[in-house]
């Protein structure tokens, strides 16, 4: 123990000359850096960052002592907090590829084989060749196609025939609304789905929360890597659930080698088992370069399913939290919905068009309760700047995606949960009112599943809305508003009475 402590005090000294010696003066010529908050070496701005607030509203309160644009030290590592739309759409849209690095972290690593994902993966050409694959894959089974639509219907159908089975009973939405988002993804990437009480499916539930709740979440290990070296109770967590996933992923793609036949591409995965043997097969030195191993091929997928459940099944249940809050907004809907759907049909995407007010609705709670209110840390690829500000190479770009979406200055009274600020005067067209907005980001990293999750959050509101109206438990007691920060805000666990309407008991059609 001692020689243990001995070496990381060691370690910590080492980086402390180094932390010193790589901090950004202002005194250099006329460069011209961001307000730094205090910093000390090893630790470096750690003491100003103790707050019992989360992340993204203290990086948001800072702005009154330091401006919309500061820096400070995580450790040993130079952060920019970049707080406002035009300086965000800087980094993000004009200097996208400047800015297109991504920080290695330890909970990343571990996450994705060092970085052999998308998401967390570092700009390069290999990362630029599977992004493109993913995007065509994505486009060839979801986004606007039949396919997808009938997908998520069967899976939104089967959701509802669960909570008529609750019969009025408080019931916590969050494992069905999951299970439903998660046989999307499965019908996409697996071609399979899960049913009720499947143990697979409880396995999943398990590791998910487990990595949600230790990744990516500028934790202590991640700042200081060589914490690693003590006993850490969320890593160990971390690493147990990777475990399980990667065991999952593993048994998935072994299934697939042994059923495909290089012809009949069935899911994602096909795509991109197809893609990896052409690239074998080309002769050429392509696959070594842009690295499609088996690695890259289960945390690609890997990453598309984290991020394609978790994100939707997140934003489902803010909006039903915010749908118990403002019953008012739930009536609304469905009027808008009995009006132009009816009762006679389900809804189907086209839908969309004719639901404005459901489709402000969901703006406004991707507005007001961003899913990843940092978004995922930029890198500086080279010497650069932000707005006046000069920015060094491989310094840290964090977007406060938080401070954007509650901007005073683009938002009358950001606090508010309003989703007529996105209809026009007329209230049937949905806009944006400020450009303060960018719930799925932007450039060369936006959101690869922006169109299916759009497409999901659609279609499973408007079929669950048609039908039945959230109500409080008997206590009355409404969820949480708050959120938990991670790498998704998360939403507490609460419980809803899912009662049928009394318009659909008196007219009820098959499904
Ligand atoms: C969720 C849990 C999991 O099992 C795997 C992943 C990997 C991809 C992550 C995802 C996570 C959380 C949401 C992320 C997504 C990549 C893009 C997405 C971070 C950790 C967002 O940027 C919101």
């Amino acid at each position: 123990m001692i020689a243990l402590l001995a070496g990381a005090l060691l370690l910590a000294l080492a980086v402390a000359l180094f932390s010193f010696w790589k901090l950004p003066r202002r005194s250099h010529g006329k460069v011209n850096y961001p307000r730094s908050l205090p910093s000390l070496p090893v630790i470096g701005s750690l003491l100003h960052l103790g707050s019992h607030l989360p992340p993204h509203l203290l990086f948001c309160s800072l702005q009154k002592k330091y401006g919309s644009l500061y820096s400070l030290m995580m450790g040993s590592h130079y952060v920019v907090i970049v707080n406002n739309h035009e300086h965000a759409k800087e980094v993000l849209l004009k200097k996208g590829k400047t800015f297109a690095g991504r920080p290695r972290t330890v909970t990343s690593d571990l996450l994705t084989r060092d970085a052999k994902d998308i998401a967390f993966a570092n700009y390069s050409p290999s990362w630029k060749f599977h992004r493109k694959l993913v995007h065509s894959a994505l486009s060839m089974f979801g986004e606007g196609t039949i396919a997808i639509e009938k997908i998520i219907s069967r899976e939104a159908a089967s959701l509802c025939r669960t909570l008529s089975s609750f019969q009025d009973n408080p019931l916590d939405m969050a494992p069905e609304l999951m299970r439903a988002v998660t046989n999307v993804v499965c019908s996409l990437c697996f071609n399979t789905r899960y049913s009720r009480g499947d143990p697979e499916f409880e396995s999943m539930l398990y590791y998910s929360k487990g990595i949600v709740d230790t990744v990516a979440k500028d934790s202590l290990v991640d700042i200081f890597p060589w914490l690693q070296i003590f006993p850490n109770k969320d890593l160990s967590l971390l690493k147990r659930c990777v475990e399980v996933r990667d065991n999952l992923l593993q048994k998935k793609l072994k299934e697939h080698k042994e059923a495909f036949c290089g012809e009949t591409v069935n899911d994602l995965m096909d795509a991109l088992l197809k893609a990896k043997l052409s690239t074998e097969n080309n002769n050429s030195n392509i696959s070594k370069e842009v690295g499609l191993s088996d690695d890259h091929l289960l945390m690609t997928v890997g990453d598309i399913f984290g991020a394609g459940v978790e994100t939707t099944t997140t934003v489902l249940k803010w909006i039903i939290a915010y749908l118990l809050h403002y019953p008012e907004v739930q009536r609304k809907i469905q009027e808008e919905l009995d009006m132009k759907v009816g009762l006679g049909r389900h809804p189907v995407i086209s839908d969309r068009r004719s639901l404005p007010y459901l489709e402000a609705t969901i703006s406004e709670v991707l507005r007001i309760r961003p899913v990843s209110p940092l978004l995922i840390p930029h890198v500086a690829l080279r010497d650069s700047s932000i707005g006046e500000y000069t920015i060094p190479k491989e310094a840290r770009v964090v977007i406060n995606l938080w401070s954007l979406h509650h901007d005073e200055k683009e938002w009358a009274d950001p606090e508010v949960f309003n989703p007529d600020r996105f209809l026009d005067e007329d209230g049937n067209h949905v806009h944006s009112p400020s450009p303060s907005y960018l719930p799925f980001g932007a450039g060369i990293r936006v959101c690869l599943g922006k169109a299916l999750a759009e497409m999901e959050l659609f279609l499973f509101l408007s079929w669950i809305l048609q039908r039945f109206s959230f109500e409080t438990t008997e206590e009355g007691a409404l969820p949480d508003l708050e959120g938990e920060f991670g790498v998704v805000l998360q939403v507490k666990k609460f419980k809803v009475t899912a009662r049928l309407r009394e318009v659909w008991e008196q007219m009820e059609i098959s499904t």
